[in-house]
């Protein structure tokens, strides 16, 4: 079995969406990041950044790891599901993207836009311009690839898609971005991933392009 410590954001879900899709048994644990229950000293025995999400495989000797990119890549090679060995190579480079690039500045559009606006012009300029950067180069991508790593689902999707969720928030217009809409389509129709998205059972939605 394997025990899921996170909290309901992209960063959670990603791992949430992947326990559906490979099947595996696992329990979920919140931890309320709102309530700073990542700083608790057993938390961090477990995540030294004091980060969800966190994994605990009780079926190895209780493995625990940390960082969705690692997370993903242990759950794939466990299961040798959504990460083909021909295609690691490409898999590898747009799931390093999502992890460097996708999440942490379209996290910060978050924090300038849709948390903080009024506080920072720059701020929000910079992370809006980041995020419609990011909408537009995925775009171009995914008009010659069906999926990021080409003709196959594979975990750099799982770990992008909950970040495109938020789209609402975005103010972008996820329709003006026909391939993204595509991809963003196909992909919230999945039975897995409309259950692991509703991670902490709270009826949670995928939002609607
Ligand atoms: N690179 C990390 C980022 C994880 C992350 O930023 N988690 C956030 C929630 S989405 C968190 O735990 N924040 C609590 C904090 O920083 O105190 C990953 O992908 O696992």
């Amino acid at each position: 079995m394997i025990e899921l410590l996170t909290a309901d954001t992209p960063n959670g879900k990603k791992i949430s969406i992947m326990l559906e899709e490979i099947g595996l048994k696992y329990k979920v644990t919140k931890i309320n990041i709102y309530k700073d229950e990542q700083f608790k000293p057993e938390f961090r025995k477990l995540s030294p950044f004091s980060k969800i999400p966190v994994i605990v495989d009780h079926d190895n000797n209780k493995e625990a790891i940390f960082e969705s990119g690692a997370i993903l890549i242990y759950l794939a090679e466990k299961t040798n599901k959504f990460y083909d060995k021909k295609e690691r190579l490409k898999i590898n480079q747009w799931l390093m993207i999502q992890m460097a690039i996708v999440g942490p500045f379209i996290g910060q559009h978050h924090q300038f836009h849709h948390y903080n606006s009024g506080k920072s012009k720059f701020g929000e300029d910079r992370y809006f311009d980041i995020a419609k950067r990011i909408y537009k180069d995925l775009d171009e991508h995914l008009s010659k690839n069906d999926f990021l790593a080409g003709k196959k689902y594979s975990i750099a999707d799982i770990a992008t898609f909950p970040w495109i969720t938020r789209h609402n928030w975005h103010d972008i217009g996820l329709k003006k971005y026909k391939n993204l809409s595509r991809w963003y389509s196909i992909i919230s129709k999945r039975e897995a991933v409309i259950k692991g998205y509703d991670c902490l059972n709270k009826g949670d939605k995928i939002p609607n392009l």
